[in-house]
């Protein structure tokens, strides 16, 4: 990776390790943000930890996730951090301002500094010129204590862009095109770098929209350059000082990327490998009909991008707008972190201006931020928009986790976020689309799937072009300052009673002895382990939100996931759970880990595991290992995740004496009477965690 802006970026703030292999590597965090449905925890976590004061240059905490406020919890969360963020010196952006990733990319990211944030879509702030990256809260709150922050040194996958952008395609079709590419499976450990001519020609918020859906490859992090555009959008929003010019250098290396696949079920993907990527070597498919399949970096000519959709229930189910044409939609919902920009919102508000929404369609619009809703009100934007019959939520995540919109069974919904995994609309047989606001609008007006560029003739709508405001409206009443250390000695700290204290993890035993709870397929989703929708609002209470882990597999009748836990858990046995592919994708919530942690998990064996939950999980001293046979053995013989069963009886031995050094451990199936291997990849320091019993247990030791 060298000479690549990810590399200029990383041995700038490098603190331990080496760039050079995929080792661990630990960097200074220069910025941190934090939500309300993962902060509380946070900081609660920050106060265990008796850290008294940030170190940042700066971090924030927002409130947007939770606002629908239906009983005291949402509520008593929002005091709580309002109280606790002043009185440790973090800034504090109240309800009502906005979705933290959108604000923090109007008023905070800056180029060439590091950002962590308790929220997987964190990365978006790489639109900026940035490394930011999505973590659990623990994490976050270490680095709030001035503490690194811990990640494998990435490779970086290079994204060249030719060309500009057509009429009516946008962004999100980048993105999406680029999730056809490399697919949300085994992009662990990488990070994307868009470079080429084709950058120039998007503003910061169209790279903020390809950055944020990183998230959903699964990479850690994001990047565009810092150039004009970067400083144009910094002057428009009043912060010309935090510019600074950044990109690769000529000679920049990327990574040569390497992908295992499926021959026949992801031919599609090996396709568009083919098509979208250089130097590409695909070996013939072996006896279990898998092909290896290797690429130098990623081309996308911006000129012949159509319009896509990501369809459900994963964000790379893409397919172009064309092939799904005339499908009847029934819901549009416009906004989260992905597509609620000003100038997203124009285009939408210029396409639907003296029309009315079609008969068969709701329409939702969640505008990003206070800066984009206001703007939008003193233009008269937002009147075209109620006028032609949308219904406008505040500025929040809101539908994006299930709070409300949830739509029929069934029906179509398009939406410009960026999820769409079975239920997590709040709907458990939801169809959604993932598209670009001009897709978003296209359907709104004709009730149907639409390709945007036929509005221009069917509708005489030529394609409003928006250009970049000279100037955003700014405002930043709604951010509360933090308190001075003379102040903050004053001030109490106000906690709920639904707010409750965390667990903390327990050294792994000696000898572990555990009981297969559950076996899950591939592609289970921190949603799936911990839902969220009305469900948010017990993250601050973890064993009242624990008795829903594992709810969309509970049958009726039946003791759920959570009672089945606790009865092996007072037995004195171990929790064991085992996954597919990808286990843990999704979000970054460390309640993915916490609450399977207080119902006795202690392991996780998986196919394979994503990063941030990985990460969670060994800070919550659950041991996370990975099937040596890789789910895929040769010889055509039943591979070990096929042979284990829910209810087996597991044994390990010797865990201390494993996790101090070794990369394999044995695990013997007592109940099927045989024995497997499996990898246990940690960097050293997550070896001291999981020994220590969890990632606060260790910095209270290492104090
Ligand atoms: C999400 O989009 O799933 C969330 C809700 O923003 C999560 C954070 C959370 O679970 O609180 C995320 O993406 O990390
Ligand atoms: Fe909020 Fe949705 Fe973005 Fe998560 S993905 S931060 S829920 S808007």
């Amino acid at each position: 990776m060298s000479g690549t802006l990810v590399y200029k970026i990383l041995s700038d703030h490098l603190t331990d390790g080496e760039l050079t292999s995929s080792g661990e590597i630990g960097i200074r965090i220069d910025q941190t943000l934090t939500q309300d449905a993962t902060g509380t925890t946070a900081f609660l976590l920050l106060e265990a930890m008796e850290i008294t004061r940030v170190r940042t240059e700066l971090s924030v905490s927002y409130v947007d996730h939770n606002l629908a406020q239906f009983g005291a919890e949402n509520h008593n969360d929002h005091l709580y951090l309002q109280s606790i963020a002043r009185k440790v010196g973090a800034r504090h952006s109240r309800p009502g301002n906005g979705i933290c990733h959108q604000v923090h990319f109007e008023r905070f990211a800056r180029p060439g500094a590091t950002l962590l944030g308790s929220d997987s879509h964190t990365p978006t702030a790489g639109g900026m010129g940035m490394i930011a990256i999505g973590s659990g809260g623990l994490d976050v709150a270490v680095a709030m204590g001035g503490g690194a922050f811990y990640t494998t040194s990435p490779r970086v996958i290079g994204v060249r862009l030719k060309g500009e952008l057509a009429p009516w395609v946008a962004a999100k079709d980048i993105i999406l095109r680029l999730l056809s590419v490399l697919t949300t499976r085994g992009n662990v450990g990488c990070m994307v770098e868009y470079f080429g001519d084709g950058v120039a020609s998007l503003p910061a918020p169209d790279r903020a929209t390809c950055c944020n859906m990183g998230a959903e490859l699964g990479v850690t992090a994001s990047i565009f350059p810092s150039d004009e555009r970067t400083r144009e959008f910094l002057i428009a929003q009043g912060r010309e000082k935090d510019f600074a010019p950044l990109s690769a250098e000529k000679s920049a290396r990327y990574d040569r990327i390497a992908k295992r696949l499926n021959a026949q079920d992801d031919a599609g993907v090996i396709e568009n490998i083919r098509r979208y990527c250089t130097d590409v070597e695909v070996t013939p498919p072996g006896a279990d009909g898998l092909v290896d399949v290797s690429f130098g970096g990623v081309v996308i000519d911006l000129c012949d991008l159509e319009p896509l959709a990501a369809c459900s229930p994963s964000p790379e189910n893409v397919h172009s707008i064309a092939e799904l044409t005339g499908r009847d939609v029934r819901q549009v919902l416009i906004g989260s972190c992905t597509n609620s920009s000003y100038q997203d919102l124009m285009l939408v508000a210029a396409a639907l201006k003296g029309r009315t929404v079609h008969p068969n369609i709701e329409l939702g619009i969640a505008p990003g931020s206070r800066q984009v809703l206001t703007m939008i009100g003193e233009n008269g934007a937002l009147a075209d928009l109620i006028r032609a019959g949308a219904r406008i939520v505040e500025s929040g995540c809101g539908p994006c986790i299930g709070q409300g919109f949830s739509p029929a069974d069934c029906a179509l919904s398009l939406r410009t976020f960026n999820r769409n995994f079975a239920g997590r609309s709040g709907t458990k047989n939801d169809r959604v689309y993932l598209v670009s606001p001009a897709s978003a609008v296209a359907a709104a007006i004709t009730g149907e799937v639409t390709d945007p560029r036929e509005l221009t003739e069917r509708f005489d709508l030529p394609f409003p072009r928006i250009e970049m405001p000279g100037k955003f409206l700014i405002d930043d009443g709604m951010i509360q300052p933090p308190a001075t250390e003379d102040e903050a000695v004053k001030i109490e700290v106000i906690r709920g009673e639904t707010i409750v204290k965390p667990p903390s993890g327990r050294p792994i035993p000696h000898d572990l002895t555990g009981e297969v709870l559950l076996k899950v397929g591939d592609r289970i989703t921190t949603d799936h382990i911990t839902p969220a929708g009305a469900l948010l609002k017990y993250r601050s209470n973890v064993p009242r939100y624990a008795e829903y882990v594992f709810n969309c597999f509970n049958e009726e009748n039946k003791p759920t996931f959570a009672e089945r836990a606790l009865a092996v858990k007072k037995r004195g046995i171990a929790g064991v759970i085992v996954a597919g592919e990808s286990y843990g994708q999704g979000s970054s919530r460390e309640h993915a880990a916490l609450c399977p942690m207080y119902l006795g998990i202690r392991t996780v064996i998986a196919k394979t595991i994503e990063r941030i939950h990985q990460a969670n999980l060994v800070n919550f001293a659950i041991l996370p290992l990975t099937f040596s046979d890789g789910g895929a053995p040769a010889g055509g013989r039943r591979t070990d995740y096929d042979r284990i069963e829910q209810g087996d009886e597991l044994k390990i031995d010797d865990v201390p004496g494993a996790i101090a050094s070794a990369d394999s451990i044995t695990v013997r199936d007592i109940t099927k009477g045989f024995e497997f291997t499996c990898k246990l990849l940690l960097g050293p320091r997550q070896r001291k965690i999981l020994a220590a019993g969890g990632l606060l247990n260790y910095t209270r030791e290492s104090k």
